[in-house]
């Protein structure tokens, strides 16, 4: 902790001779000053425990120099005891006072009483002191404490994003597609309007895995995503992968017709890019084949009968030769 420093001023050098005696046993900083002018040109520079100020002084006298101090916001609350030989008279003590001086102390000065006051603002200066290093600390931490609570947050949404998504393509994972639909179907209900199911599944894939290797599988995954994400949908339909090789789209407030033209163009696009595919049953490329269902949700109707006619029409298709769309 910082020694106090203590300001005595007064124009007779034996006078400051006789306070730093008295002020010797006080483990304290001491800075002299012989006018007023010299002692407002300290408060700028230290910050004092404690003024001991000295009344009659050529040029400013110790009511003036007070004054000017208590306008500073800086110097405002450092105690000022007035230490003078001038009148008893209480007028004078009173003027003390009402320039904020703390105590008025007259010469010859009690080395008791007058070190016992001492002592009691250097007490008070240190607590303040202490107060002040606690505050200090305190928001050290909460500045740790911001940093930790930032740091939460970013773990939180990797986490959060590491639990909704798909580390191979960046797609919905099939947990965030479960709930995704589940609130579609939510809203279907609520709205009567048809709510559409694409599911897809990549031809042949065992045997493209077979003759590639299951690197080349992984990125054919990718880039059939990709090629997924780039058919104009619209902003609320939700592409995820469910499977393997499997993909799903909800097309919310979409009828029969209107998916069945999203599964053509899903079908024709992933047929387009002639991805090679030697062993394919059917082609000599990669190709997929596609199941649409189509309902307006009731309450008293499962979501899973949804899912169900999809996967059954996805059958229908496999069974039709591939490549095509049934719903
Ligand atoms: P079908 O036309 O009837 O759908 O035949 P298929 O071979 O595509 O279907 P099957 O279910 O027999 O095989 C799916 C294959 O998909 C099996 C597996 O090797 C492959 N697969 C599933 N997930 C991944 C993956 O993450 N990466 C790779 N490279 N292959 C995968
Ligand atoms: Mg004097
Ligand atoms: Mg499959
Ligand atoms: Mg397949």
């Amino acid at each position: 902790m910082a020694i106090p420093k203590i300001l005595i001023v007064d124009d007779r050098p034996e006078n400051l001779l006789a306070l730093e005696g008295l002020l010797d046993k006080f483990h304290i900083e001491l800075i002299k000053a012989n006018s007023g002018e010299e002692a407002l040109a300290h408060t700028l520079d230290h910050d004092f425990a404690l003024i001991l100020l000295d009344v009659q002084m050529p040029g400013m006298d110790g009511y003036e120099v007070a004054e000017l101090m208590r306008g500073n916001r800086k110097n405002k609350h450092i105690p000022i005891i007035f230490v003078t030989a001038a009148s008893k008279a209480s007028s004078h003590i009173f003027k003390g006072y009402e320039s904020g001086a703390v105590d008025y102390l007259l010469k010859p000065l009690v080395p008791l009483v007058f070190q016992s006051k001492v002592g009691v603002f250097i007490e008070l200066f240190e607590q303040k002191e202490a107060l002040r290093e606690k505050t200090q600390e305190f928001d050290r931490k909460l500045v740790e404490l911001e940093e930790l609570q930032q740091q939460l947050e970013e773990t939180n949404e990797q986490l959060l994003m590491l639990s909704t998504t798909d580390g191979l393509t960046g797609l919905l994972n099939r947990r965030r597609f479960d709930e995704v639909f589940s609130e579609e179907w939510k809203r279907g209900i609520r709205s009567q309007s048809s709510l559409s199911l694409i599911i897809l599944d990549i031809d042949d894939f065992k045997a493209y895995n077979d003759t590639y290797g299951h690197q080349v599988g992984d990125d054919c995954l990718r880039e059939v995503t990709r090629t997924l994400s780039n058919i104009p949908l619209r902003e609320m339909d939700k592409l995820a992968r469910i499977g393997g090789e499997e993909f799903a789209i909800i097309l919310p407030e979409t009828d029969t017709e209107g998916a069945m033209q999203a599964a053509k163009r899903v079908r024709t696009s992933i047929d387009r890019l002639a991805i090679p595919h030697s062993s394919s049953s059917s082609h000599q490329h990669l190709t997929i084949s596609v199941g649409v269902s189509t309902v307006i949700p009731k309450a008293d109707l499962s979501s899973r009968k949804l899912m169900e006619a999809a996967d059954m029409a996805l059958y229908e298709a496999k069974h039709s030769g591939r490549n095509c769309c049934c719903s």
